[in-house]
């Protein structure tokens, strides 16, 4: 199979891009935020001006990461929760997770002269093997034009399918080409990096990742965004920045909803009984797919008579037996 250049306008149905970034680990939405690239870059001036530049070869040392990105630009909030954005989220991580989450969110601004990064993959942040089912769904907006020559992400398409220790030659690596305003979405398990800036251009994107809910997040965003700097922000990325379950069990505050306590705070929360979930988060951690992250052959079960055991055979083992054999 090859793998071609994946550009498609935004009003492609979100199933078709689904299979595009399914099959070759990436796509490029093109013209999909013009206006609000342009705000955005002008939101980001005073931030990138007091932002330093790297000072290794993988953070580039005519590069500048600005984090916390969602506290500093409304513009910023928006894309994160872009409904193009979620629909895609929706298809890809949606189907390992009860819920997915904002993992980190930054501008990348590539300045003439930087060298390059190193080719990697954003899951190795993660003790997965490769190939690993969708896990980290990385977008990168141009807020200015990515060129081949400027510094454009560089990926390796379909590589998201690889043994973990097959690494790329150099004519298998695409350099992403978008006007600003556009959109890359890639599988975080493909090989990938900020390119190297031979022009006299900056190039400006804003990185955000998305992960299944049950990982723990790249950027720690109860700190960066603690709750009475996430009480402006729109529910829904409050909620997908971690005020929210990340699961059954995941994330509650004194056996309760964690969005009672952003709305409430700790102290006003009413003591209930036990809200460690809630109904729609439950179905949706009984249409995960399930995928095994051992390696071990497990002992047989013994063919026997006698008196189990009570136990606790629920959740996701339940969930699991309930499933239909493939
Ligand atoms: O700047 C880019 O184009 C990619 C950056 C990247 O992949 C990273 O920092 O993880
Ligand atoms: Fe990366």
């Amino acid at each position: 199979m090859t793998h071609g250049l994946n550009i498609v306008a935004p009003e492609t149905p979100t199933n078709e891009v689904t299979e595009l970034l399914l099959h070759d680990g990436y796509v490029v939405i093109q013209d999909l935020a013009v206006s609000e690239a342009e705000a955005i870059r002008e939101e980001l001036i005073p931030h990138m001006d007091a932002t330093p530049y790297g000072e290794n070869e993988w953070l580039g040392q005519n590069t500048k990461r600005c984090g916390g990105v969602l506290r500093k630009s409304n513009g910023a909030r928006e894309l994160a929760i872009h409904p193009t954005v979620m629909a895609l989220a929706d298809h890809f991580l949606l189907p390992n997770c009860a819920r997915y989450q904002l993992n980190v969110a930054g501008v990348i601004q590539i300045e003439p002269g930087e060298g390059g990064q190193p080719l990697h993959r954003d899951t190795a942040l993660y003790p997965f093997r490769h190939p690993c089912p969708p896990i980290l769904m990385g977008t990168m907006w141009a807020i200015r034009d990515f060129t081949e020559a400027n510094g454009g992400t560089r990926l390796v398409p379909g590589s998201h399918m690889w043994k973990w220790d097959r690494e790329p030659f150099e004519d298998e690596v695409i350099s992403v080409e978008m006007p600003a305003g556009s959109l890359l979405i890639y599988d975080g398990s493909a090989w990938h990096g900020g390119g190297e800036n031979k022009s006299n251009a900056v190039r400006t994107g804003l990185a955000i990742q998305y992960s299944v809910g049950w990982l723990r997040q790249e950027e720690n965003q109860y700190l960066t965004n603690p709750p009475e700097v996430a009480r402006e922000y729109p529910e829904e990325l409050q909620r997908l920045i971690g005020y929210d379950f990340g699961g059954p069990f995941l994330g509650f505050v004194d056996g309760d909803d964690p969005y009672r306590v952003l709305e409430l705070g700790y102290d006003a929360l009413p003591r209930r009984a036990v809200h460690r979930s809630r109904p729609e988060i439950d179905a949706a951690a009984r249409r995960m797919s399930f995928f095994p992250l051992g390696t071990e052959e497990a002992i047989p079960t013994p063919e026997r008579e006698g008196q189990r055991v009570k136990t606790q055979l629920g959740g996701f083992e339940e969930a699991q037996q309930a499933l239909p054999d493939p």
